[in-house]
């Protein structure tokens, strides 16, 4: 058997089908499968959100088809017979990849595929299609907030049959498969206009196959159409006698939520479309990074700046995150904006037929919504970094609403976070409040006090020097004399309450999950977390967090920056991080 490494392609020769049939097309009724003998790609281990890497690792000869034969391999006793929904955010190679899905699905016995017109679903739709059709999966190609085209990045995640991205021993479970895997299943040469709405069915060593190529949106509009107050939000946005139109500026950043966008937006809720920018997707999100926060999306802040905007919002490339602005682009962080909405759930109409069953976070995630729950007494859980760590809880009837500090903020309406929804629970939020976006803030602070919150990114760092850094903090900070330790920065001094490597167990299934990032917990309830990303595509990511909670109203509108400025400079002292990769500055600030 042959290893190979991700940047290495393996030779042709050793590669033939053991059997060959002739070319076929979806014309041919009746078609047979084969096997073709394969080489080890070794690194094909999912990260946070599936298997992400450059385009050009994905291309390599049979290295798609290795994943995805392992992705269907995982399923088990699910395989045979089973349906399966595939789409993916537009970006580069997500047509081919999708044929190939095609063709390997069909020889692995799957039944039926849904898959979205043009390969296009968001990430929220095939989530919202898996739960409402109770397929067995979906497998959704996005690298998400990475950028996309040949020089870009791609990705492959699978979900499971409760909509949610697999948890860790499923994917632990695709991994050792991709280990060991000497040969997969294909008919080659079918061929399928996946950008026509169609239904096609044949058979397939004998047993039926369908596709089903659908509407990319419908399945996902009507579901926001039972959640959400159409009418009252419509309201809002085009004003009243007594009340002006409430102005939005909705940014796709050339991703999948383009055509959701325009059919909730501009169809259903009449906002011109001059108010809806970067709605076409494009394989490379015409060279943006499609990322929504404040220096990827600063064309948005921009806007709103220099505009009579009230109110702007921008996703990212599969369509799961968001970025919420208010007027003169008033950013709300991700981890107030879960806060409010938590505060506000009942103004929702999905809520309050539901009820509210529980609110999470995850732990780097500021800690606004803790309040908000013990507030109102709703059970609340902090889990790892991850939306899959959310799943079980909901499926426990356990959750509610939850949200993270890297823009995401969804419900147990899917099991993924999701970018529109975000935006139309704002807007309907803001029409049951009639307060503008900063005064909604405001109100929220002077109840609950402010959590003030910061992320450092440091993209792209060496992997080596990333990872002695990790492990020179996790030494520093396990030191029995870490604890109780006072740190200053110009007069201001925290004490270290507690310090560790955190582990979660999940309180459903009792699965336990180690070394989930370093965390650092003042007597204060201010707190330094370090975690290395699991989402990246090359080098290391390190991301430095910082909470700081103040009850005095005079900080509250202070900028996060100067109130955190103490903590950022005593977390770049305890990491040594200058010394350890050389960066002066971080890549990207939030
Ligand atoms: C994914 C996960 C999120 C996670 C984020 C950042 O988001 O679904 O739960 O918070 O990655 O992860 P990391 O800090 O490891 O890079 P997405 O939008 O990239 O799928």
């Amino acid at each position: 058997m042959l290893a190979m490494l991700d940047s290495e392609v393996a030779p042709a020769t050793t590669l033939k089908p053991r059997m060959h049939t002739s070319p076929i097309n979806m014309s041919t009724t009746s078609v047979t499968s084969f096997t073709v003998d394969t080489g080890i790609y070794e690194g094909q281990k999912p990260g946070t959100s599936g298997l992400r890497k450059a385009v050009k690792i994905f291309q390599q000869e049979h290295y798609t088809e290795n994943f995805v034969q392992a992705i269907l391999q995982a399923l088990g006793d699910q395989l045979s017979g089973c349906t399966l929904v595939v789409g993916g955010d537009g970006r580069f190679y997500g047509k081919e990849a999708v044929n190939k899905i095609i063709r390997i699905a069909a020889a692995n016995g799957v039944r039926k595929l849904i898959i979205g017109q043009n390969g296009i679903l968001s990430t929220p739709a095939v989530s919202t299609i898996i739960r409402k059709y109770k397929t067995q999966g979906g497998i959704v190609l996005t690298a998400s907030h990475n950028p996309g085209g040949p020089d870009a990045d791609f990705g492959i995640k699978f979900n499971c049959d409760n909509g949610g991205p697999a948890p860790d021993n499923i994917t632990n479970k695709i991994y050792e498969i991709t280990k060991t895997l000497e040969s997969y299943k294909i008919i080659p040469d079918i061929s399928v206009d996946i950008d026509k709405i169609q239904n096609i069915s044949i058979k397939v060593d004998g047993k039926p196959f369908t596709i089903d190529i659908i509407d990319s949106v419908k399945d996902y509009l009507e579901l926001m159409k039972e959640i959400f107050d159409f009418a009252s939000i419509k309201k809002l946005l085009h004003g009243s006698a007594d009340k002006p139109a409430f102005k939005v500026l909705i940014d796709s950043m050339n991703g999948v939520t383009g055509p959701y966008v325009k059919r909730i937006f501009s169809t259903e809720l009449g906002v011109d479309d001059t108010s809806l920018v970067n709605i076409t997707p494009l394989e490379d999100f015409g060279g943006l990074h499609p990322d929504p926060n404040l220096t990827y999306a600063k064309d948005l802040v921009n806007a709103i700046k220099q505009g009579p905007y009230d109110f702007g919002a921008a996703f990212d490339g599969d369509g799961d995150r968001n970025m919420i602005l208010g007027k003169k682009a008033f950013f709300v962080t991700p981890s107030d904006s879960l806060a409010v909405l938590a505060a506000n759930l009942k103004l929702i109409p999905y809520f309050q037929k539901t009820g509210i069953k529980g609110f999470a976070r995850s732990m780097p995630t500021a800690a606004a919504i803790d309040r908000v729950a013990a507030k109102y007494g709703v059970q609340f859980f902090e889990v790892p970094t991850g939306w899959k760590y959310f799943g079980n809880l909901m499926d426990a009837k356990d959750l509610s609403l939850c949200g993270e500090e890297s823009f995401g903020t969804g419900s147990d309406h899917i099991r993924e976070k999701d970018g529109i929804w975000a935006c139309l629970a704002w807007l309907n939020v803001i029409a049951g409040l009639g307060k503008s976006v900063e005064d909604i803030l405001l109100d929220h602070w002077k109840i609950y006090g402010r959590n003030f919150f910061t992320r450092y990114d440091y993209e792209n760092c060496n992997a080596v020097s990333a990872d002695k850094m990790i492990q020179y903090i996790e030494i520093s900070i396990q030191k029995p004399a870490f604890i109780g330790k006072k740190l200053q920065y110009e007069g201001k001094e925290y004490v270290v309450k507690r310090a560790d490597n955190y582990s979660y167990t999940d309180p459903v299934d009792g699965s336990k999950t180690a070394k989930q990032g370093l965390r650092i917990l003042f007597e204060d309830g201010s707190r330094i977390i370090f975690r290395l990303s699991g989402t990246g595509s090359s080098g290391a990511t390190i991301r430095m967090y910082i909470d700081s909670y103040e009850n005095d109203p005079a900080t509250f509108v202070k900028d996060a920056q100067l109130v955190l400025k103490p903590l950022i400079n005593i977390a770049l002292e305890i990491s040594e991080l200058h010394q350890h990769i050389g960066r002066d500055a971080p890549t990207v600030i939030t």
